[in-house]
């Protein structure tokens, strides 16, 4: 998809309710600081539109980002995040919960997982939160210009096998600094929310 206009559209607090939205969604979990606002930014070509933090754990709401008024890009509270109280990350983690569960719009779940590290115990249990809700997570391993490109499969083995993925699951690499990997997550979701351009309609 060629992005013409993005917005910010709706930010939900632990209290708000889930919005009713009609048109295609796909959210995006992952761990705080793995690069998901990085990741959001680059997928809409912009800098700073989703916040991006050498600080972890301050998004602690669900960003509703509407691209082209086609779909949403769902930007999930990042979990695991040490200073945080266990009751704030279980009011996170049934925020979550909550949204995978109620969203009718809800096309697929990306999950991000640091390319350099192996999957933590939250990794595991957000992976088998999307599977229980239904979904098969895409996995995106990040930061991908942190390693040498022979460093590279072995990485993706040990984030194949920490999560116990199901043979045919997609695990596309991406770097926010060099863009690998943003064309192949965009045909993806072109295909996922079923996504005609206007010149291949005729
Ligand atoms: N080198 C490199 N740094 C990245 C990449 N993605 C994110 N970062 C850095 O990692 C930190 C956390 O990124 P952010 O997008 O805020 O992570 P979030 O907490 O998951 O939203 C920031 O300092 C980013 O600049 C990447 O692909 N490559
Ligand atoms: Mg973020």
């Amino acid at each position: 998809m060629v992005i013409k206009n993005v917005e910010l559209e709706t930010v939900c607090g632990i209290t708000s309710t889930i919005p009713d939205n009609k048109l295609p969604e796909i959210a995006f979990a992952g761990k705080s600081n793995v690069g998901k606002s990085s990741l959001i930014n680059g997928l809409m070509n912009r800098k700073s539109l989703a916040r991006t933090s050498s600080q972890p754990g301050k998004t602690q709401t669900i960003n509703f980002y509407n691209i082209n008024q086609l779909m949403y890009l769902v930007d999930l509270p990042g979990y695991g995040y040490a200073k945080v109280s266990e009751s704030e990350k279980k009011k996170w983690g049934k925020m979550i919960e909550n949204y995978l569960h109620v969203s009718k719009q809800l096309k697929a779940v990306f999950l991000l997982i640091d390319i350099r590290h192996e999957p933590s115990a939250n990794d595991k249990m957000m992976y088998e939160w999307i599977v229980y809700q239904g979904y098969d997570p895409i996995i995106i391993a990040t930061k991908l210009d942190k390693l040498k490109r022979s460093q590279v499969p072995k990485a993706l083995k040990t984030v194949k096998e920490g999560l116990k993925l199901k043979p045919n699951t997609t695990v596309i690499p991406f770097s926010a600094v060099t863009k690998q990997g943003r064309d192949e997550i965009w045909a993806l979701m072109d295909e996922l929310i079923g996504y005609v351009p206007e010149e291949k309609k005729k």
